[in-house]
């Protein structure tokens, strides 16, 4: 049986390097396309030597086709698209919208046009549950109104109507998947909206205090990235997925008082838990509705939180 080719944009993030895991051991012959804006080579390190991957240093904005000329005559066409490279801070995207079209939206765009021109067997596209807003419904449904409050949310949501019409009118097979709070080993803590487990990890494991934002009883639905990849890589390979965009949760709402003790018993860490004022915009309860998912893709989460948990408390005391 030949290898196929699966392109995965931002292939060297968080999310992205974990997915190019699962299809390396799954047979496939996979190409990165990355900036490493936020995506790290050190991500992929322990996949250097695969004859099975290709890493193209290219902003994806900027375009795929010169950059993915080299692989087409070197391997073989490409067969499949997980697009997961995208300007990943809400707050950036408020400061700067139109630098979030660009990055978020007309990107996506521009590669289901590269999906139809070349007869491309699948797109995947991660989507993510700040489409839904603010929204009245717990667990949500993906029938809920899409109310997003802000540009990297209507560029979201904007994309997956793309991925649609692209469906509809072009017969490119699609998925968009809508991932809720998602953590694991390789998450970067750096950033002030970093991921919160990355943040009380990073903190924790270094002892230092924690700070949960608000009284702490808003709750989170936190999915391992095991599980996502896996969610990903099914959709990918899927013959019979609706095309319809499907949450990818646990189902399982988690408080931020649960989550910082949680975290500090993963750890085994003294630090002290401290409160300051909400954010702005908090969102109260978000959890995922999963039975589209699980009769779509046939996925569902397999991952207990205290599970992952403890797995990312091993990576993030690996790091330090
Ligand atoms: C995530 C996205 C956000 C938007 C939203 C859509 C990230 C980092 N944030 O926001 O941009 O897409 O999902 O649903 O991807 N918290 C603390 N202490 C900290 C950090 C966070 O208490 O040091 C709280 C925070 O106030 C929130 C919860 O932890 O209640 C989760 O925070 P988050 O930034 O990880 O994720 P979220 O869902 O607020």
């Amino acid at each position: 049986m030949t290898q196929e080719l699966v392109v995965v944009t931002g292939g060297a993030g968080f999310i992205g390097s974990h997915t190019v895991d699962r299809l390396l051991e799954r047979g496939c012959r996979v190409v990165v396309l990355d900036n490493f804006s936020t995506g790290k080579r050190e991500n992929l390190d322990h996949r250097r030597d695969d004859e099975n991957l290709r890493i193209i240093e290219v902003n994806v904005a900027d375009g795929i086709w010169a950059a993915l000329s080299s692989v087409e005559q070197a391997w073989q066409p490409v067969d499949r698209i997980i697009h997961l490279a995208a300007q990943t801070a809400v707050v950036t995207s408020i400061v700067n919208p139109l630098d979030d079209i660009r990055s978020n939206y007309a990107t996506t765009v521009h590669l289901l046009e590269y999906a139809r021109c070349r007869g491309v067997k699948k797109v995947v596209f991660a989507s993510s549950a700040a489409v839904y807003g603010d929204v009245d419904e717990s667990p949500v449904r993906e029938t809920a109104p899409k109310v997003p409050l802000s540009p990297y949310g209507i560029d979201k949501l904007g994309s997956e109507m793309y991925l649609r019409y692209y469906a509809e009118v072009h017969g490119i097979p699609t998925n968009a998947l809508r991932f809720f709070n998602v953590y694991g080993p390789r998450q970067d803590p750096k950033s002030a909206y970093s991921g919160v487990i990355s943040i009380f990890m990073d903190r924790a494991s270094r002892g230092v205090g924690i700070t949960i934002f608000g009284d702490g009883e808003q709750t989170r639905d936190f999915v391992f990235v095991g599980d996502v990849s896996r969610a990903i890589v099914t959709a990918c390979f899927s013959e019979s997925a609706s095309r319809e965009p499907v949450n990818i949760g646990t189902g399982n709402e988690t408080t931020v008082n649960q989550l910082a003790q949680l975290v500090i018993d993963a750890i085994g860490s003294k630090s002290a838990i401290t409160h300051a004022p909400s954010r702005a915009g908090e969102i109260v309860r978000s959890c995922a509705d999963v039975g589209a998912a699980k009769a779509s893709l046939g996925f569902e989460a397999q991952i207990p939180i205290a599970d992952g948990l403890k797995q990312t408390a091993d990576w993030f005391q690996s790091q330090s």
